[in-house]
C-alpha cells in the first residue's frame, strides 16, 4: 500500500537534514548510539567517494523527541492499526535509516522482514518505509511481489560474508515489481511480502527510514515489550 504524503514538506527537510548530520557524524566515527553499516564498495566506486558511506543506521527515535513524534505520527499510526487488524495498542519494534549513496548503493537482496523479526502473529506486524529522498527505479526504490505474504514465512539462507540473507526454496516467488515513492511518501507492507531494493549507480542518494511497528498482541523472540516504544 502506497501514502504519496506521509511527512509535510518541512518535516520532510528537517527530517532530511538531521539524518545526513548523524551520516556525518557516522562517517567520522562518533555515532554512540547507533548501529551503523558501512557500504563495502563505496571506496572503489569512484574516485571522488573515497570515503566510508553509510548504508544503515539504527534507532533513530534514540535522538528523541523530534524523531518519535514522526514515529507516533497519526497520518501513520490511522494506516498501521488499520493493517495490523485495528489495534488500540501499537509499538515501534525497531525502526532504521536505510541509504543507498549515490554511485555506489549496493542492493538490498530479495527477503521477508519477518524472516529477521519473527513476529506473531504474521500480520500483527507492518513495515512503514518513508522516502527522505524520491525513491525511484534508478536510484533503488523498494520492488514488492505483489501477493507474496501469501505464501506463509519462507526459508531464508544466510549469504556468506554479508548481512543479508535470501529466500532458500525450490518453487518460483513471482515477479518483482518496483514501487517507486515521492520525497516525504511511503510504502506500507506486511512483514511476510517478499521484497529486495537494486544498486543505485544514479547520481542520486537514496534514503528511507523504515518503522516497524507491531500491535500489543504480537509476539516475538527478540524484542520484550517493555524494551520497544509505545507509540499509541
Ligand atoms: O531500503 C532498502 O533498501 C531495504 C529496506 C527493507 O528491506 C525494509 O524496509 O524492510
Amino acid at each position: 500500500m502506497s501514502c504519496p504524503e506521509v511527512l509535510a514538506p518541512a518535516a520532510r527537510a528537517e527530517l532530511s537534514n538531521r539524518i545526513w548530520d548523524l551520516v556525518r557524524d557516522a562517517e567520522e566515527g562518533r555515532s554512540g548510539k547507533h548501529e551503523v553499516l558501512l557500504e563495502p564498495g563505496a571506496a572503489a566506486a569512484t574516485a571522488t567517494l573515497a570515503k566510508p558511506a553509510v548504508r544503515k543506521l539504527s534507532s533513530l527515535v534514540s535522538e528523541g523527541e523530534f524523531f518519535r513524534e514522526i514515529a507516533a505520527s497519526p497520518r501513520i499510526l490511522e494506516l498501521v492499526a488499520e493493517l495490523t487488524g485495528g489495534a488500540k495498542s501499537i509499538y515501534l519494534y525497531s525502526d532504521q535509516v536505510f541509504l543507498k549513496p549515490a554511485f555506489c548503493g549496493s542492493e538490498k537482496p530479495l527477503h521477508q522482514d519477518n524472516s529477521y523479526f519473527r513476529v506473531t502473529p504474521h500480520s500483527h506486524g507492518v513495515t512503514c518505509w518513508v522516502a527522505i529522498d524520491e525513491a525511484t527505479v534508478e536510484n533503488g526504490c523498494l520492488n514488492y511481489i505483489p501477493g507474496s505474504h501469501k505464501l506463509g514465512l519462507i526459508n531464508h539462507r544466510a549469504i556468506p560474508n554479508t548481512p543479508h540473507h535470501v529466500p532458500d526454496v525450490n518453487f518460483p516467488l513471482g515477479e518483482e515489481v518496483p514501487a517507486p515513492v515521492p520525497a516525504g511518501g511511503a510504502v506500507f507492507h506486511h512483514l511476510l511480502c517478499l521484497h529486495s531494493s537494486k544498486a543505485n549507480h544514479s547520481a542520486h542518494p537514496r534514503r528511507a527510514w523504515a518503522l516497524h511497528y507491531v500491535n500489543g498482541e504480537a509476539h516475538s523472540p527478540h524484542r520484550e515489550y517493555k524494551k520497544m516504544l509505545r507509540v499509541r
